[in-house]
């Protein structure tokens, strides 16, 4: 049987265009993604649409379109954009397919039969950027708790879904299984919120039409957070249980935001309690981004736009920046200046200049071939030893979403090997004929200690591990077998390397 693995990223809202946020949460879901294709899993990556609700109903009155039209619109710049990320996703669901209707009203259905969904009225405050409901001591000055933004009271006749029947379970099963939600902060912030108490939940609207209907009352739509969380299992063909349900679910990571906590660690684990299906093996909430110190927003005018940063300082710079600068899992700033420095000094001097260096020596040396190493100095076990740990490290950060540590783990050993370089001092090896052997050796530790660090760099930078990877004269792509010491083999031909990151100067260009 092959491992599988399945991670998605939030079903992003249409009324609003991709910034670095939603480029934020994709891209770690890629990473994964992309290195559990490596260790031979078979990966399904989900990401996709949130097309219904008021939220986008307004949006399309006010653009002067249908909310499909709008739809259509919109997902076709998520999509251009993902591709030009190089987000290698499994499928794009998209709330409005027929494949999605289908599976929302057959939980819905399923739920209603067992009486865990009953037919009420609501009188409450709603605030509709969040679509949520508040209760009047919720409320601050009558604003939502979240967005800080008006809310108003609502009256209707409403489904409601029993959560509060599923407390004392969801309690028990967040307690059993500390890794249900990460990182810890956010477990311990939703713990408190669970043992406050949860109330029913209303899970349909009558006041607008934009939705899934109740099966059976279509004055009723499905409340779009019921719609949009059942995504995860529609994509997957629920409630057909063969096929990729029956060997997907359930998921091994959700990605989200912390914005989205509540309604992926409460809402969604008890409806799938109610439906007697698996939960989620793990929630992970990271962080937000503010920009150069201020909170992102269309008023302030300062939405980073990740289709500038790339034209600007390409894909893989943009990539290794959002993944490196910040803790998965903390707030974090972006600014230009800190990107500019990533770039100039971890991937043009640190991991560009090894590469630059090494393959000019061993150009100059031996003609670009690699010479079959001789016995190993202790210097050399100590990189060697370090180049293994590396990818140790790595596996067990990534488990951890720690892509940050895993980056930084990765450049202990380019710093590494710049040191080493400077110590075994390869020019003098050269001058000394008696020097040959030692000088095929250290050329070939750096060599292949490089090799092993491009084939953990692709799925963070693939652009970049498959240009090192050429000029290492790598065929193929990287593989777990290929992470182990001395892949390289003798006779390999290296090419002379074009710096990768060209050293950004100008800084009135800023
Ligand atoms: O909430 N920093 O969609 P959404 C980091 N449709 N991440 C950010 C961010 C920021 N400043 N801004 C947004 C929705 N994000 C629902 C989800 S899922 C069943 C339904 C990211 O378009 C982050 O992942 O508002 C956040 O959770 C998500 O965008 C919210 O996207």
């Amino acid at each position: 049987m092959s491992r599988t693995f399945y991670i998605t990223t939030p079903i992003y809202y249409v009324n609003d265009v991709p910034h670095i946020g939603h480029a934020y949460t994709t891209l770690a879901a890629d990473v994964m993604s992309r290195y559990k294709k490596l260790k031979g899993y078979e990966v399904f990556f989900l990401t996709g649409s949130d097309e219904h609700g008021q939220k986008v109903e307004k949006a399309a009155l006010a653009a002067g379109e249908t909310p499909l039209e709008l739809a259509d619109r919109v997902v076709k710049r998520f999509q251009a954009l993902w591709d030009k990320l190089g987000i290698s996703y499994t499928d794009f669901i998209r709330t409005t397919q027929e494949r999605h209707k289908k599976g929302v009203s057959h939980l819905f259905e399923k739920v209603l039969a067992k009486g865990d969904i009953y037919l009420g009225e609501y009188e409450d405050w709603y605030c509709t950027p969040c679509e949520t409901f508040w209760t009047e001591t919720q409320l601050i000055d009558y604003k939502c708790p979240d967005c800080n933004r008006p809310t108003e009271k609502l009256k209707e006749e409403s489904y409601f879904f029993r959560m509060s029947k599923y407390q004392e379970q969801l309690l028990a099963h967040i307690e059993a299984n500390p890794d249900f939600i990460q990182p810890k902060s956010r477990r311990n912030e939703i713990l408190s919120f669970v043992k406050e108490g949860l109330r029913d939940l209303s899970v349909s609207r009558t006041s607008f039409t934009w939705g899934i209907p109740v099966p059976g009352n279509d004055k009723h739509i499905i409340y779009v957070w019921f719609d949009a969380l059942t995504n995860y299992i529609t994509a997957l063909g629920y409630p057909d249980d063969g096929g990729n349900f029956g060997k997907f679910w359930p998921v091994d990571v959700h990605l989200i935001g912390k914005d989205i906590l509540r309604f992926h660690t409460v809402y969604w684990p008890t409806f799938l309690l109610a439906a007697g299906l698996p939960l989620p093996n793990k929630v992970f909430a990271h962080g937000w981004w503010t920009v150069e110190g201020q909170k992102m927003s269309k008023s302030l005018q300062n939405v980073v736009e990740p289709n500038m940063l790339i034209d600007k300082y390409g894909v893989d710079a943009v990539r290794y920046f959002l993944l490196r600068e910040v803790p998965f899992g903390l707030d974090g700033d972006f600014s230009h200046a800190a990107l500019v420095h990533r770039i100039n000094s971890d991937l043009a001097n640190d991991l560009g200049n090894l590469l630059s260096r090494s393959t000019a020596m061993v150009n100059k040396y031996f003609g670009g071939t690699v010479q079959a190493p001789g016995a190993l100095a202790e210097i050399d076990l100590a990189y060697k030893a370090k180049t293994e740990a590396m990818v140790e490290q790595v596996d067990v950060n990534l488990d951890e979403l720690a892509f940050s540590r895993a980056l930084q783990s990765i450049w202990e050993v380019i710093s590494a090997g710049n040191k080493y370089i400077d110590e075994t001092a390869p020019w003098t090896l050269a001058k000394d004929p008696s020097q040959q052997e030692r000088l095929a050796t250290v050329m070939y530790c750096v060599l292949e200690s490089q090799r092993i660090i491009y084939f953990l760099l692709s799925p963070f930078m693939p652009k970049t591990a498959a240009k090192g990877l050429y000029y290492l004269g790598w065929q193929g792509t990287p593989d777990e077998a290929g992470l182990g010491w001395g892949g390289l083999e003798t006779g390999t031909g290296i090419v002379k390397a074009e710096p990768l990151f060209p050293r950004i100067e100008d800084k009135t260009d800023l």
